[in-house]
């Protein structure tokens, strides 16, 4: 195992101030499998750490060890912020009060805090990093319980290992991930086999409104805030659905749009098969991402503005990028 220097373990090594870890909105099982990773690995290493979300812990990962000790931003202060899984505080969808900013992050670009950031934008998690950070900083306080944190971040964000951010590194990490306690089957099933019937309900409406465009290399569904109303489901039941156009053959850029009435806006989700860019297109809306999942909030009154405007980014971005049946 490489040994290397990394400035975060030394500064964390002397903080003997409070640190908060917070993830972005709507945290996935990268954001909170790294950051109760982290979290986890800082208490026992007698540090005064407190770990946030604003929209708290959704129920396919209330399974994660420290879960319930996961609380929500409020006015304190905390010598330190840590932002896990995120190009920025600004992502964190609320302000918190920190001394000093740190960032620890796999995506391309956002904001820099300085020589204390752990950014790598090849990492196929931002739960690999934090593995990285433990194993440089103190590798014998590695337990079942982060290890499973840091595994279910590195399956989630690798679509449990079938992305084309899985490599042979990441079954290697995957591998040590395991001889220290986690779980594959258990994580398998606490994250995908205990949906609700509601859920089922609503997936049934939402592949209803399936369209094709772009002769074929473009499909989406449309999740209006009435089908939520009528399942008995919420916005948390959304994740994931931009999966079922994705699996379409020819298809290369996936959408899912969401109503969000009380927010005014349309919330986009892109995927993309293959090597078309969809973070490119959901900076052409505002969002950001990755390469292969994106997101962005379209503003806009009424759902044939919202497609119209989600259409055109997606037309000029397949131009672009040279992308053709
Ligand atoms: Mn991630």
């Amino acid at each position: 195992m490489v040994k290397r220097s990394i400035p975060l373990v030394e500064f964390l090594r002397n903080t003997n101030g409070s640190i908060l870890i917070i993830t972005h909105e709507n945290p996935d099982g990268d954001a909170l499998g790294s950051g109760l990773a982290l979290y986890k690995f800082l208490k026992k290493k007698g540090k005064e750490v407190y770990i946030a979300s604003k929209d708290g812990v959704p129920h396919m990962l209330d399974f994660l060890p420290g879960a319930q000790e996961v609380i929500k931003p409020d006015d304190r202060f905390y010598d330190v912020g840590i932002i896990v899984d995120a190009s920025g505080f600004y992502r964190a969808g609320t302000d918190v009060k920190v001394g000093k900013k740190i960032r620890i992050d796999h995506h391309i670009g956002g904001e820099f805090y300085g020589m204390h950031d752990y950014i790598d934008p090849n990492a196929p998690a931002t739960a690999s990093l934090v593995y990285e950070i433990i194993k440089s900083w103190d590798e014998s306080a590695m337990d079942k319980d982060i290890a499973t944190c840091i595994y279910t971040g590195l399956a989630t964000d690798t679509g449990f290992f079938r992305y084309s951010n899985t490599t042979e590194k990441t079954f290697e990490l995957a591998r040590e991930l395991v001889s220290w306690g986690a779980d594959p089957y258990y994580v398998y099933t606490m994250f995908f086999e205990r949906e609700k019937p509601n859920k089922m309900k609503l997936i049934a409406r939402v592949l209803e409104t399936l369209q094709l465009h772009e002769n074929g290399l473009v499909a989406g569904v449309t999740v209006f805030k009435r089908f939520l109303d009528e399942t008995g489901t919420t916005y948390e039941d959304t994740e994931g659905l931009v999966n079922y156009p994705r699996s379409i053959e020819g298809v290369r850029v996936a959408y899912a749009l969401i109503e969000k009435p009380e927010e005014g806006v349309w919330k986009v989700s892109l995927r993309a098969k293959g090597d078309v860019n969809v973070g490119k297109i959901a900076e052409r809306l505002g969002g950001g991402g990755h390469k292969y999942a994106s997101g962005a909030k379209i503003e806009a009154r009424s759902y044939e503005e919202a497609l119209a405007r989600l259409l055109s980014a997606i037309r000029e971005e397949l131009k672009l990028q040279k992308v053709h049946a």
